[in-house]
C-alpha cells in the first residue's frame, strides 16, 4: 500500500519526515516505494528547514500563515492554526496536486499533534479540503497525544486535544491514535529523544505497507495483505502495534524435519510476538472494543508453519470477539518472526473520552476568567476616568 503523507505543525512534520525515511529504507531494502510523496506544512519556517528527508522545495515544505504568524508558529492557539489553514489551505492542495506521485498513492495519511497549535488546529481543516478535492481516496489522520506532564500543567493542551479530536473524528476516514506517554513508559530517556520516539511511531507501518507492494515471487505470501484489505479494515478510532519473537538460534538451514518440541516452540513464538504487538499498541485500549482487526505475520519462509498461523488466528479471535478480522503473511529471506496488528473501529477510547470530559469542565472556567479579566479592565478604566487625556 502506498501512502501520501502530509505532516502539519512541528510534530506532524517530523513524523512525516520519518515516513519519508521509511520510503528510503523500503527502496534500499526491498526495491519498492511505500510513501511516494511526503509533505510538511507549518507556520514556523525554522521547523520546516530542520527536516531531513522531505524534499526541500516550497512544494514539499509548505509555509502557511504569512503575515498572521510571521513564520513563528501560532503559540498553541489552535483556533489560529485552524484559521490559517482555512485561508491558506488552497496552497497545500495546489502543492499536493503538483506532484506526479499523487497518482501512485492509495490513500492519504495526515499527521499532527493534538496538543499544539498549528497541527492541532489545521489537521481537520486540511483533511476536509483533501477529501473534497479527492473524494475517492481515503484520508487517515494520525494524532499524537501529549505527554502526561504536558497535560498536568496546561489546561490549554487538554482543550486543544479535545477540539482537535472532535474535529478530525467528523472528517477523517480513520484516526490512528498515538500516545507519546507510551514511549516514555517503555524507556524514560526517550523523553528527551523525540526523533527516536518518531521512528518508533512510524516503524510499525513498515511491513504493513511493504507486504502488498512486493514484486518478487518468493516474498509474496500465501495470503497477501494488499491495499484493499488494509483499506477495508481501517475505520474510525484505530491503533497500531508491532511485536517480535526471536527465531530459534539452533536452526539449521538444510534441516527439513523438525521435532515435536521445535514445532510447539514455534507456535508459542507466534503467540509471544502477538502479545508483544498488543503490549506495543500506540495507545492503551481494550482489544475487545475493536470492530475490525488486521494482522500481518512476517517471518522467514521456513518459519511460517500452518499451526502457528492458525494459533495466532484463534488467539486474535479470542481477544477481539466482536471484530471482523483480516490477516496476511509476508515471507522474508531472513529476520525474526514479527507481528503487526491494527485494531480499528474502537467503540470505547477511554483517553479520548477523558479529554472531552475535562475540556467540557474547562469551558465555563475559561468563560469565567475572560469575564473576570474584562471586569478588572473595566474597573481600571473607571478609576482613570477623571484623569485628563494627553491625546485630546
Ligand atoms: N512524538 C512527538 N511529539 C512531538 C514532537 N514535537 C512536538 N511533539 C508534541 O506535540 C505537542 C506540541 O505540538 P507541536 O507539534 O510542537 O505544535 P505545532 O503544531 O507546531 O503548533 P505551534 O508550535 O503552537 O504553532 C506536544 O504535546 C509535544 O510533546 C515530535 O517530534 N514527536
Ligand atoms: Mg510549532
Amino acid at each position: 500500500m502506498k501512502l501520501l503523507v502530509v505532516g502539519l505543525g512541528q510534530c506532524g512534520s517530523r513524523i512525516a519526515d520519518e515516513f519519508a525515511n521509511l520510503n528510503k529504507i523500503a527502496r534500499a531494502q526491498r526495491g519498492i516505494d511505500i510513501v511516494p510523496g511526503a509533505f510538511a506544512v507549518n507556520t514556523d519556517s525554522a521547523d520546516l528547514s530542520g527536516l531531513k528527508y522531505i524534499k526541500a522545495d516550497y512544494n514539499h515544505r509548505i509555509l502557511i500563515g504569512g503575515r498572521k504568524t510571521n513564520g513563528h508558529g501560532v503559540g498553541k492557539i489552535n483556533e489560529l492554526g485552524a484559521e490559517v489553514a482555512r485561508s491558506d489551505g488552497d496552497k497545500v492542495i495546489d502543492s499536493i496536486r503538483s506532484v506526479k506521485s499523487l497518482f501512485e498513492a492509495d490513500a492519504f495519511m495526515l499527521v499532527a499533534s493534538a496538543g499544539g497549535g498549528t497541527g492541532s488546529g489545521s489537521i481537520a481543516v486540511i483533511t476536509k479540503l483533501v477529501k473534497e478535492r479527492w473524494p475517492d481516496m481515503p484520508v487517515y489522520d494520525t494524532i499524537v497525544l501529549p505527554f502526561e506532564h504536558e497535560q498536568a500543567t496546561e489546561e490549554k493542551t487538554i482543550y486543544n486535544c479535545a477540539t482537535c479530536l472532535k474535529a478530525v473524528n467528523s472528517v477523517a476516514d480513520a484516526i490512528f491514535l498515538v500516545d507519546n506517554q507510551r514511549y516514555v513508559a517503555k524507556d524514560f530517556s526517550l523523553m528527551n529523544n523525540l526523533s527516536k520516539v518518531n521512528s518508533m511511531i512510524v516503524s510499525p507501518f513498515y511491513n504493513m505497507l511493504c507486504a502488498g507492494e512486493e514484486k518478487k515471487q518468493q516474498f509474496i505470501g500465501a495470503k497477501t495483505l494488499d491495499a484493499g484489505d488494509i483499506m477495508a479494515t481501517i475505520s474510525g478510532w484505530s491503533v497500531i502495534g508491532y511485536g517480535q519473537a526471536d527465531i530459534a538460534r539452533n536452526w539449521k538451514p538444510f534441516q527439513d524435519k523438525r521435532n515435536f518440541y521445535d514445532k510447539g516452540h514455534e507456535t508459542n513464538r507466534g503467540i509471544r510476538a502477538m502479545d508483544a504487538a498488543i503490549a506495543d499498541l500506540s495507545l492503551g485500549c481494550n482489544p475487545a472494543d475493536a470492530g475490525r482487526a488486521l494482522y500481518l505475520i512476517t517471518a522467514p519462509v521456513r518459519e511460517m508453519n500452518m499451526d502457528m498461523v492458525k494459533e495466532i488466528g484463534d488467539y486474535v479471535r479470542d481477544i477481539c470477539p466482536q471484530a471482523t478480522i483480516r490477516s496476511g503473511d509476508y515471507p522474508r529471506e531472513k529476520g525474526n518472526l514479527d507481528v503487526t496488528l491494527i485494531l480499528s473501529e474502537l467503540k470505547q477510547v477511554e483517553k479520548v473520552k477523558k479529554y472531552f470530559e475535562r475540556s467540557t469542565k474547562y469551558i465555563p472556567e475559561v468563560k469565567r476568567r475572560r469575564e473576570a479579566t474584562s471586569d478588572s479592565l473595566k474597573d481600571l478604566e473607571d478609576a482613570s476616568k477623571d484623569i485628563p487625556s494627553l491625546l485630546e
